[in-house]
């Protein structure tokens, strides 16, 4: 009897895990969290505004490194207000001065879409205008030398107290040490950031580079670190400081120079010509002259017409996935199965002798038909373009990335427009501002100033003399 019930008992439970398993849903997954954002816009692409359409910036930035960022941020839709010296304004808008009485290139070529207003902050109403800015602005951006902004009395604590959401963006030349008090331009933050040392020729001075790496350089490094405070600000409520040393930005760019610095430990560079001319390397990683940096072996050579064309020139690499083309280009099929010449290795300590071959083929060719004949078969090359042909290079124009501008007192010039595209935030580039030229439009509409009060800020000389009749358009 005992074992009928147990047995009962057992077909039970076997029922009700069956019914339990028929009922049992399959396992849930964990549902897939989708960020919040607006509703996906339905206008046509370029047609919904500015990638950061509503962000308001106080540019205190003058020279060069502070005034690329502004211009970045201004090129992608920021209310950018600079803020200039009575009088004097920006510094380069009389430097390298090409047209009399007209703003420099210098200066014109990197404050597009920016206003203008004039204050002089070290007076009593240039700081309540300023206090005023603080409040109304989310960035604000500076590249004075190091302390000026808190001799003005304008303190991160004290701009945090004003305005708790605003970021302060600063370009210094050195981070905290010991040169943190130094004053730095572009050639001294080449040289303080690795990059004259390992720029020039092994047995030649260190050189600078044509390429503002430290001023316009920083400035990019700057303006990207902007736009993240801003992200997490949307996150956090708050605003933060940035700082760009033009010494870090410009060790950033050289990061190539210190990964060879390490592999220096372990033997010479073999890729670098230097060891294929049998010359000794030194304890920190030498000047490389034209080598490339990514270890492909890459040399500048002649092309027709170099005996009078300063610019008549191919930047050559061998790349070893296109060697055999290389070798048939040039007219040495034998080089592809040669010992000698078929495997990189081998090639290493006859560069010299291979890339005098390559030349002996370059030269019979215009740089363009080498940069055609090569680019048909994948063999990367780069030609030495000038100024000159950069400037009037119809692709470059339709990009947008020269640009020609009209201005009140110059009248028309070339610039560099925004290397940086976006599909749906399309750059419009206008002309600088002159000096002071939106300080009443920014006092009465900007920051809501009375025409009473407008007066009285005036009449105080705190924003200098009104603008000539020629500044308005
Ligand atoms: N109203 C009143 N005073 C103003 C003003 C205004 N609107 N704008 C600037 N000033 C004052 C500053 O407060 C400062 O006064 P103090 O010396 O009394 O504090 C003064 O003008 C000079 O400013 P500065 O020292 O920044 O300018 P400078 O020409 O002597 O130095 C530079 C220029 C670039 C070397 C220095 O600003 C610097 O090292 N900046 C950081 C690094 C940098 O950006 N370098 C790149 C320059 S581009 O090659």
């Amino acid at each position: 009897m005992a074992k009928k019930i147990a047995k009962k008992a057992k077909a039970k439970a076997a029922a009700k895990r069956t019914k339990v398993k028929a009922k049992a849903k399959p396992a849930k997954r964990p549902a897939l969290k989708l960020a919040k954002a607006p509703r996906v816009s339905s206008k046509p692409w370029g047609k919904d505004g500015k990638a950061l359409d509503g962000i308001k910036i106080l540019d205190f930035t003058h020279v060069q490194s502070g005034p690329t960022c502004t211009q970045l941020l201004a090129w992608f839709g920021a209310d950018v207000i600079k803020v200039e010296r009575p009088g004097q304004g920006d510094i380069t808008r009389g430097q390298l001065q090409d047209v009399p009485n007209a703003d420099s290139l210098y200066f014109t070529m990197l404050n597009h879409n920016k206003r203008s207003i004039t204050l002089d902050s070290k007076s009593k109403q240039g700081m309540t205008v300023l206090e005023r800015l603080v409040k109304t602005c989310d960035v604000l951006v500076e590249n004075f030398a190091p302390g000026a902004l808190d001799r003005m009395g304008l303190t991160w604590e004290r701009i945090h107290s004003w305005n708790p959401r605003m970021v302060v963006a600063s370009v210094k030349g050195f981070g905290p040490g010991p040169y943190e008090e130094c004053k730095v331009y572009e050639n001294v933050a080449q040289c303080a950031g690795g990059s004259a040392s390992t720029t020039g020729f092994h047995d030649g001075l260190p050189l600078v580079t044509g390429a503002q790496i430290g001023d316009s350089g920083t400035g990019l490094h700057l303006a990207l670190g902007i736009v993240c405070a801003l992200m997490q600000r949307n996150r956090t409520g708050r605003g933060q400081r940035v700082l760009c040393a033009m010494q870090d930005g410009v060790l950033n760019l050289c990061r190539v120079k210190l990964r060879d610095q390490q592999r220096l430990a372990h033997g010479p560079l073999k890729e670098y010509t230097q060891f294929g001319q049998g010359i000794p390397f030194g304890e920190a990683v030498p000047r490389a002259g034209n080598d490339s940096g990514g270890g492909q072996p890459g040399v500048i050579l002649k092309c027709k017409g170099w005996e009078t064309d300063p610019n008549a020139y191919i930047y050559f690499i061998t790349q070893a996935p296109v060697w055999e083309k290389i070798c048939e280009l040039i007219g040495e099929p034998g080089w592809k199965t040669h010992p000698d010449y078929a495997k990189p290795p081998a090639r290493l300590p006859r560069l010299t002798e291979i890339f005098g071959r390559i030349e002996r083929w370059t030269m019979t060719k215009t740089k363009f038909e080498v940069m055609n004949e090569c680019n048909a078969l994948d063999i990367p090359v780069g030609p030495i373009l000038s100024m000159k042909e950069i400037a009037e290079e119809p692709s470059l124009r339709a990009t947008g990335t020269v640009v020609e501008v009209d201005h009140p007192t110059r009248g028309k010039y070339l610039s560099v427009g925004n290397p940086i595209k976006l599909t749906d935030s399309i750059t419009e580039v206008k002309r600088s501002p002159l000096l002071g030229e939106h300080t009443d439009e920014i006092l009465s509409r900007v920051l809501k100033f009375t025409s009473r009060e407008i007066a009285d800020i005036k009449a105080s000389g705190a924003t200098g003399e009104a603008p000539k009749a020629q500044a308005a358009e």
